[in-house]
């Protein structure tokens, strides 16, 4: 038994739901039927990690596209799962590989058809009872299409508005899945209008967490923190970035089997002021500041926080003014911040703070700045959940209603080169700026998740000097 219990972790994720998992996945996909009323073919990720290449050992415990893995909780590639609301006989059928040992003595274990105790596996774990061989899904969907009354049949891909154009990313495996579809659409004589792209839907019931989520991303978190933490304690150790990462996302990852949300940014200086930051490999001096942009993930859920602190453990009189300002950006974001509200209206309350700051507690005492960008340098909030940006990629949910249970994030920033005269000392410093929490909506406001990671300037000096005491 000891090797069946194995084998699911590494390829079911039950997003901690335990016994009540199957019965989480069944509901999903009846919400996504009751919403659609039409036939639906979904896949998964064809390929490895390596992407199509045949030789790349680049890999991440989660391998799988989110949708799929919201409605079935399998983490193993090449599976299709067909929706069938209007099928008296099986309304979902799961396509997977047949069982190949051979393969299996490389790549490890899989679920299969073609062999009983496999079966008998995946339909125990993700209760779905009707499982075929992915040879057969272009047969059988065929079949199920002609069935139907009206000829319509639903899939998702990934599209959005971008400057009043509809757009989609067509470089991804929905898309190739779209174009196939449509193909054999065309071979079958239906009009090209018989493909409905479920995203609206699909999203609609996706991105607001529910209890076991919102239990996973709090997991996280205190993951996260705790690497943070050590980190900082531990910081008189390190003088190369490389360091800090290797220390930081080691701590981290001791701590969950789910990996990495993304590649921490580990920036020092003006390496900060590079948005996307990942060389990670300079040497940094006492007097700059440090950003970080670092989390895991539990189960399916992320956590993205950034922290910026000075290299020295104690903030110089400028670098405490303008971190100042960003952070009481992301406060007054987080006081505002409820269902209801847009992520725009969220944008305008961030910057406009942040504005006002560099008028009133820099500009007004002297400050000098040359920022990087006109206007402001990035969203305050995307939104999380199954991936750590989550929802339609051209973000157009920033101008929809925020829904109770969506997760986004709050990540004021300040980038440029500022320079100020203070008590008889010169200040001219380029830094990036960034602070970065992950909040749930609710319909009086938000759960801010990472309010245990240290954030304040008290706080975090407080945990440098236990680093520097011990020089
Ligand atoms: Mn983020």
């Amino acid at each position: 038994m000891k090797t069946l219990k194995k084998v699911h972790t590494g390829i079911f994720r039950d997003g901690g739901a335990g016994a009540f998992a199957k019965r989480r996945f069944r509901d999903r996909r009846k919400k996504l039927m009751a919403a659609e009323g039409q036939l639906m073919a979904i896949t998964g990720v064809p390929y490895g990690p390596g992407g199509k290449t045949t030789w790349s050992y680049a890999h991440s415990p989660t391998y799988q596209e989110p949708a799929m893995m919201y409605l079935t909780g399998i983490n193993q590639n090449n599976v299709i799962l067909l929706l069938d609301p209007n099928s008296k006989v099986s309304d979902e059928i799961l396509f997977v590989d047949s069982k190949d040992r051979v393969m299996e003595f490389w790549e490890g274990v899989r679920f299969g058809v073609g062999d009983d105790q496999s079966l008998k596996e995946v339909r125990s774990v993700t209760g779905i009872q009707d499982v075929r061989d992915i040879s057969e899904f272009k047969d059988v969907l065929k079949e199920r299409f002609m069935k139907q009354k009206k000829k319509m049949m639903g899939t998702l891909w990934l599209e959005g508005i971008r400057k009043g154009k509809v757009v989609s990313i067509k470089t991804d495996h929905n898309f190739d899945f779209k174009k196939k579809l449509e193909g054999w659409l065309r071979s079958w004589k239906a009009p090209k209008a018989a493909l409905k792209n479920i995203m609206k839907n699909h999203f609609k019931l996706r991105l607001p967490l529910d209890k076991y989520d919102i239990a996973n991303a709090r997991k996280a978190q205190d993951i996260t923190n705790g690497g943070y933490k050590v980190m900082l304690k531990n910081f008189r150790n390190f003088n190369n970035e490389c360091q800090v990462q290797g220390f930081l996302e080691g701590q981290m990852l001791m701590n969950t089997p789910f990996g990495l949300s993304y590649p921490s940014i580990v920036a020092s200086g003006v390496n900060a002021t590079i948005l996307h930051y990942t060389k990670n490999d300079d040497d940094f001096s006492k007097n700059e500041m440090m950003l970080i942009d670092f989390g895991v993930r539990w189960m399916t859920m992320h956590a993205d926080i950034t922290r910026t602190f000075p290299v020295s453990g104690r903030f110089n009189p400028m670098q405490k003014i303008l971190y100042e300002i960003v952070l009481k950006a992301q406060v007054a974001v987080e006081k505002t911040a409820r269902a209801g509200l847009t992520i725009e209206e969220l944008n305008t309350v961030c910057w406009d703070t942040v504005n006002q700051g560099l008028e009133r507690d820099f500009k007004a005492i002297g400050g000098k700045l040359k920022l990087q960008y006109k206007g402001r340098p990035h969203g305050v909030s995307h939104l999380m959940g199954e991936q750590e940006h989550d929802g339609d990629p051209f973000r157009n949910y920033a101008q929809q209603p925020m829904r109770p249970g969506w997760m986004i994030s709050n990540e004021p920033g300040l980038y440029g080169e500022f320079r100020l005269r203070l008590n008889g000392k010169n200040y001219d410093e380029k830094i990036g700026i960034r602070i970065e929490d992950n909040l749930v909506m609710t319909a009086t406001g938000c759960l801010n998740l990472s309010s245990k990671i240290p954030r304040t300037v008290k706080q975090i000096e407080k945990l440098m000097a236990v680093s520097a005491m011990l020089d």
